[in-house]
C-alpha cells in the first residue's frame, strides 16, 4: 500500500490540519508525531528505504528500539501538509540502542524530522510505558489562550489544573490527572526533553511557559481533543480575567469535584481540590 493512502496517515494529516484550522500553528510551529503499530508499518513495507543514514537523536530511548514513528518535518508548515504529504512528513525508525534514527519515507525535498525530535520521543518513552503500550501519539502547539495564561497565573501544576477544571465541567472528567508546567526553557534541546517526560509520567498534558502545550494519547481523536479541551478551557478563564480581572462570583466547589468524579468513576487527586 502506498503510505499516503494508509489509515493511520490519513488520519494524521487530518489531525495535522484541524490545528492549522485551529490557528495553533502559525508558520513553522508545532509538531506532531505517532508510534506506527505493527501490523500499520507491515501495510506500508514496500515503500519504506533502509538506505538513509543513521542520525543521532540527541537522546536515548532503549525502550524505543526498532519503532517506526510517523511525524512532522523541522521547518514545515502545519498549513501545507494536507497539500504535500511526502514533502513535509516523515517516518523514521528507532535503532536497536535507541539512540539514532534514519529517514524510512517522507522528505522528499530534503530535511530533518521536526526540532522537537527529543521531546517527543522521551515523551513517547515515558507514556508507552505508564500506559501499558496504548499511548500513539504526542502534539505540541502553540494554542493562544493557554500561553497567554502563563503571563498571568503562577507556574504551577495545581493553579493551571484547578483553574482549567473550574471552567468546564467536562474538563476534570477529560484530564482528570491534571496538567504539568515546565518554567520558559530553550525548545528543541535534551533538558526540555527531560523536563517535559519527568511530567508526562503522571500527566498527559504539559504546558511550557510562554510557549505551548504537550498532549499524549490513544489516537488522534482522544489527543486532538485533549489539546482542544485544555485550550477551550483556557479561552474561558482569558474571558473571565478580561471581563473581571479574575474574581469569580461563583465556580465549582471541592466538594462538587468529588461528586462528579464519584458518578464519572474518575479520581481526581486531593492536592488540586484543596
Ligand atoms: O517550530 O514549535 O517548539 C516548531 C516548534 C518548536
Ligand atoms: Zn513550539
Amino acid at each position: 500500500m502506498k503510505v499516503t493512502e494508509a489509515k493511520f496517515v490519513q488520519g494524521f494529516i487530518r489531525m495535522a490540519n484541524d490545528g492549522w484550522e485551529q490557528g495553533w500553528h502559525e508558520r513553522n510551529g508545532g509538531n506532531l508525531s505517532y508510534r506506527i503499530k505493527k501490523e500499520e508499518v507491515e501495510e506500508v513495507r514496500d515503500e519504506l528505504s533502509t538506505e538513509g543514514e543513521w542520525k543521532a537523536i540527541g537522546t536515548s530511548v532503549p525502550k524505543l528500539a526498532g519503532e517506526y514513528f510517523l511525524v512532522t518535518g523541522s521547518g514545515k508548515y502545519f498549513r501545507n501538509v494536507i497539500l504535500d504529504p511526502e514533502d513535509t512528513l516523515a517516518i523514521v525508525e528507532i535503532d536497536e540502542a535507541g539512540e539514532n534514527y534514519r529517514i524510512c519515507w517522507g522528505l522528499v525535498n530534503g530535511g530533518r524530522p521536526t526540532s522537537e525530535l527529543p521531546s517527543h520521543l522521551m515523551n513517547h518513552e515515558v507514556k508507552m510505558i505508564a500506559s501499558g503500550g496504548t499511548h500513539r501519539v504526542i502534539y505540541h502547539a502553540h494554542p493562544a489562550n493557554v500561553i497567554a495564561l502563563t503571563f498571568v497565573l503562577p507556574l504551577k501544576d495545581e493553579t493551571f489544573t484547578r483553574e482549567l477544571w473550574e471552567m468546564a465541567t467536562e474538563c476534570p472528567v477529560v484530564f482528570p490527572d491534571g496538567i504539568g508546567v515546565v518554567p520558559w526553557m530553550v525548545p528543541g534541546g535534551r533538558d526540555i526533553a527531560v523536563a517535559t517526560s519527568e511530567l508526562m509520567k503522571q500527566y498527559d498534558v504539559a504546558i511550557w511557559a510562554h510557549h505551548g502545550m504537550f498532549c499524549s494519547g490513544e489516537d488522534f481523536d482522544l489527543t486532538f481533543g485533549l489539546m482542544h479541551t485544555v485550550e477551550k478551557s483556557a479561552e474561558i478563564l482569558v474571558k473571565v480575567y478580561s471581563m473581571t480581572g479574575g474574581t469569580k462570583r461563583q465556580t465549582i466547589q471541592p466538594d462538587e469535584f468529588r461528586h462528579l468524579a464519584k458518578d464519572f468513576k474518575v479520581t481526581l487527586p486531593e492536592k488540586f481540590l484543596a
